[in-house]
């Protein structure tokens, strides 16, 4: 089996907002194909689709309630094939979305088991009996709010879902399940499908025996350690892998939540063969305050010195046998710019200093549709919010429990709410932003008339050519996949600055992540400028002062 996705740069399409076809207001696979010159254009290896398999769409398309089947507001199964066929052909490879912690409660699996006690599908799920007192088995909380069980009358037992009510958790512990999930994997890898993208993968064993967690003040329902890497996990991934992915020459890439450092090098370490790489979280909380009964909508100022400590340790602890993933945006994050940046007056410049210090480093870059342009987070009102994580959120945090006011809430939802994210891609200045001629299923961030991707393409200086030459660098110089990783100015709290090395190249990553003027200066080698984001960077990091935002990479072979 080849290791391609070392050297790849994988752009993930959240379908439902990237390009609609056919005017529904919802994007669709013809969409992705006549985009594919795009993205050939932008230099990606492969492409990651968020979740496009027939469901109701109550986490848009992470509830699914057919594997096999293409939802029809996605197209056909044959526009998928197409999509697969016409991607390879321009050399791009095709990796799926894997959601099976759960499935949809209209999954075909999920309408059995919920029928009678003694169903065959029964244990497909977990179903367990109310407390004496009628309330729920424990005290699990949903990563959408509320509890993590919900009563059926049907049979009078509660079943577990981790996320919405209507995304039961499947029971891994059934081979039965298991099999089924061997199944539709291999359904699509016969059908040419490159890999995978693993939903909530450390969610997958759970700890049967549902040990409460203990109380702390002020919350009903809580969220920690039992939520992931259950006893049976990396035995799960391991027959996982045995069964089917060591069968195919295929990227897997598991969202390894709940996971640390120790727990991502199981999973990638090649000698005990699970998967290729994990995306982790720690990075993404270097604006988030923990321990609050706000959970994770309770923020503080972004602190950079903890986000390069951070990516610091998983370089270091991934250096040898092991692999990082590298992002800062996907479906479930807000734009990085508009978090951990200046998304206004030094938007392209923010845009290129976050693009450098991640395309940078060691692992396999991920960058999400519209971060190669700059968009930015949506400042809505409540009613245009469309995601049942924050509308649930809403409910539980400000109106049944008063823990956060409205306006803190909506203040926390325009840093880090998911439908940041999700708004239509940008494509030109039109209507609607070029993304569809009907009504789209929600609002177009009205940044579009001045961010769109027709304007990017125009202007040499912008950041989609900045990133289409960071794509151009890790396929032309090794030293960005193998160098080993040394941070500099650890406690620089404007400046991220690092080197790295393996023969006979070695390189020096440059980076002001603030508003300020920064001194800086490097003499150890004969450095030569490979990229910098201001036209009149100096060409040597010599008595270097750094705009804000400023960002460069040298070189020295
Ligand atoms: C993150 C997922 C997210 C889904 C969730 C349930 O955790 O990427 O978008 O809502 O996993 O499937």
């Amino acid at each position: 089996m080849s290791d391609w996705w070392k050297k790849a740069v994988v752009y993930q399409i959240y379908p439902r907002s990237f390009k609609d076809t056919d005017g529904d207001g919802f994007g669709d696979l013809n969409g992705v194909i006549e985009k594919l010159d795009y993205l050939k254009f932008l230099g990606v290896d492969a492409v990651w689709l968020s979740p496009v398999y027939q469901s109701p769409q109550k986490d848009n398309g992470y509830d699914i309630s057919d594997y096999r089947r293409i939802d029809p507001r996605f197209g056909s199964n044959e526009d998928m094939y197409r999509l697969i066929d016409e991607a390879h052909q321009q050399g791009i490879r095709i990796v799926m979305d894997l959601v099976v912690n759960h499935t949809s409660n209209q999954h075909e699996w999920f309408r059995e088991s919920r029928k009678s006690r003694d169903n065959p599908y029964r244990d497909y799920y977990f179903w367990r009996d109310p407390k004496p007192d009628g309330s729920e088995p424990n005290n699990w909380g949903s990563h959408f709010s509320g509890s993590a069980w919900t009563f059926d009358k049907e049979t009078g037992q509660y079943y577990l879902h981790y996320f919405a009510k209507e995304q039961p958790d499947l029971n891994w512990e059934n081979e039965k399940v298991r099999r089924e999930v061997y199944d539709l994997m291999k359904f699509w890898m016969d059908k040419g499908v490159d890999g995978w993208r693993m939903d909530v993968i450390g969610g997958i064993s759970k700890y049967t025996d549902f040990p409460e967690y203990k109380e702390t003040g002020g919350q009903k329902y809580f969220i920690g350690k039992y939520h992931a890497n259950g006893p049976r996990l990396h035995e799960f991934i391991q027959e996982m892998n045995r069964e089917v992915l060591s069968k195919y020459d295929c990227m897997t890439v598991g969202e390894a939540n709940g996971s640390d450092i120790e727990a991502a090098r199981k999973y990638t370490d090649p000698g005990r063969h699970e998967l290729n790489m994990v995306f982790s979280f720690d990075h993404m909380n270097a604006d988030h305050r923990p321990g609050t009964p706000a959970g994770k909508w309770a923020l503080k100022p972004f602190d950079l010195l903890e986000l390069k400590r951070v990516l610091t340790d998983w370089q270091r602890a991934l250096s040898e046998n092991g692999w990082n993933t590298l992002y800062f945006e996907n479906h479930d994050q807000g734009r990085v710019i508009s978090r951990y940046g200046n998304d206004t007056t030094y938007r392209v410049e923010c845009a290129k200093a976050f693009a450098t210090v991640l395309h940078g480093l060691k692992g396999t870059p991920y960058v999400y549709q519209g971060e190669e342009i700059g968009m930015i987070n949506c400042d809505y009102d409540l009613a245009d919010y469309r995601d049942v994580e924050t509308l649930n959120a809403y409910h539980d945090l400000v109106m049944n429990n008063r823990i956060l006011s409205e306006r803190a809430f909506l203040d926390v939802v325009r840093k880090i709410g998911r439908d940041n994210a999700r708004t239509p891609m940008q494509w030109d200045g039109g209507p609607n932003s070029g993304f569809t001629a009907g009504t789209p299923w929600i609002k177009v961030n009205p940044s579009y008339k001045e961010i769109n991707v027709a304007q990017a393409l125009k202007d040499s200086d912008s950041i989609f050519y900045y990133y289409k030459k960071l794509i151009q660098l890790r396929h032309t110089h090794d030293v960005f996949t193998d160098g080993d990783y040394q941070l500099l100015l650890a406690d620089d709290p404007s400046l991220f600055v690092y080197t790295r090395h393996s023969e006979p190249e070695d390189l020096l990553i440059v980076a002001n992540l603030s508003e300020r003027e920064e001194k800086f200066d490097d003499r150890s080698k004969e450095w030569q400028l490979l990229l910098a984001s201001y036209p009149d960077t100096p060409s040597a990091p010599v008595d270097m002062s750094l705009r804000p935002y400023e960002t460069a990479i040298y070189h020295c072979v």
